[in-house]
């Protein structure tokens, strides 16, 4: 069978990653970070990788850049992940990401690219002035995943399309050459905070490059600004109901629930258990706290690894040479089924 090759055949393995366009949001840690560690501690190989190269799809600042690359690597070990059992690099450091998302521009279809929600939220109104990289970006996702083979790809809520995207160009490159060669990898979307919202609008997502720093907690805040951010997050006047039906039109009442439940590895059902009948006076403190307690020994433990940034750059550059021994091959063999010449082996 050609085409449609399900994830099964191939041997387990995840890959996800985080752009370093800013520092990370507590959005990306409860729909993405908390998660890598999860799936790190399950036992799965798993594949993590900070895309600098998708960052600059929107214009990065050199330095900033840089800094920020670090400054994520410390956040992914801050959070958990061991750079001895999961992989952990930058992205430009291998190049099979830039080669394989050029033979997947030539395997996507424009028509594909125009139904991207990303690229119209990110474009704005001003369409034609956005860089070519931001309307081809989810072409270089699906070379970052596929290019390891990756079967599972956890991420928030808002990389769904991306993800369908993803299996769509596996599926047709399997077909229009075809061979089984690529997996249609499996989105793992999953938990109340798979979509955490801004703090001052609950219609739209916590983001690390929303202008207003008000909108989301950074896990670079010290204790006294997540305390104000949760302290002046926008709510509603009514006191928690008893069932998540309550919720349906109370977009940022449910956000902090969501917030709180991941934050306390339960189901928002069990957080209205205990606040029903409750005020935002009430809650806003315990979650204020709860977020305190959780996020303190990351920031901390992330300004300890910041003083080293030769270490940091050590770990990325051996994360860089073990997903290279991963990905070379698998390029080679792509190179090969697309017809190219590969004399110099
Ligand atoms: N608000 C969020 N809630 C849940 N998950 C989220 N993610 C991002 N924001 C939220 C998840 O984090 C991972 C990495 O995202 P990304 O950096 O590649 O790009 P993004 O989704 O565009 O994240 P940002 O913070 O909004 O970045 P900018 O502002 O640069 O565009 C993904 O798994 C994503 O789902």
């Amino acid at each position: 069978m050609t085409g449609a090759t399900p994830a099964t055949k191939f041997q387990p393995r995840i890959f996800s990653g985080i752009q370093p366009s800013g520092g990370l949001t507590l959005g990306n840690y409860l729909g993405a970070l908390k998660r890598f560690v999860e799936k790190q501690d399950e036992g799965v190989e798993t594949v993590y990788c900070l895309v600098d190269m998708h960052a600059i799809t929107i214009w990065q600042e050199p330095r900033k850049l840089r800094h920020a690359t670090r400054e994520m690597a410390a956040g992914f070990i801050a959070a958990g992940i061991d750079p001895e059992k999961s992989i952990l690099f930058n992205q430009s450091q291998v190049s099979a990401h830039a080669e394989l998302a050029w033979i997947f521009n030539c395997v996507a279809r424009v028509g594909w690219m125009n139904r991207m929600t990303q690229f119209k939220d990110k474009a704005g109104k001003d369409k034609e002035a956005a860089s070519l990289g931001l309307y081809a970006y989810p072409a270089l996702m699906a070379a970052d995943i596929l290019a390891y083979h990756a079967t599972h790809v956890p991420v928030g809520e808002d990389q769904r399309q991306h993800l369908e995207l993803t299996r769509d160009i596996a599926i047709k490159f399997n077909h229009d050459y075809e061979t089984d060669f690529f997996p249609v990898t499996e989105p793992l979307i999953e938990g109340a905070a798979a979509r955490v919202m801004s703090l001052r609008d609950g219609t739209r997502k916590m983001s690390k490059s929303d202008p207003s720093d008000q909108s989301r907690i950074n896990l670079t805040d010290d204790a006294d600004a997540i305390a104000q951010k949760i302290r002046k997050a926008r709510t509603d006047p009514e006191p928690l109901p008893e069932t998540l039906d309550g919720l349906a039109d109370r977009a940022e009442a449910r956000n902090l629930v969501n917030i709180y439940a991941a934050l306390a590895n339960v189901a928002p059902e069990q957080v209205l258990a205990e606040f029903a009948g409750q005020g935002f006076g009430v809650f806003k403190p315990k979650l204020a706290d709860l977020a305190v307690s959780s996020l303190s020994p990351i920031s901390a433990r992330m300004q300890d690894l910041m003083q080293d940034v030769t270490e940091i750059d050590r770990l990325l550059g051996r994360g860089a040479d073990r997903a290279e021994a991963i990905a070379t091959p698998i390029m080679e063999r792509c190179y090969e089924i697309v017809g190219m010449v590969r004399s110099r082996r």
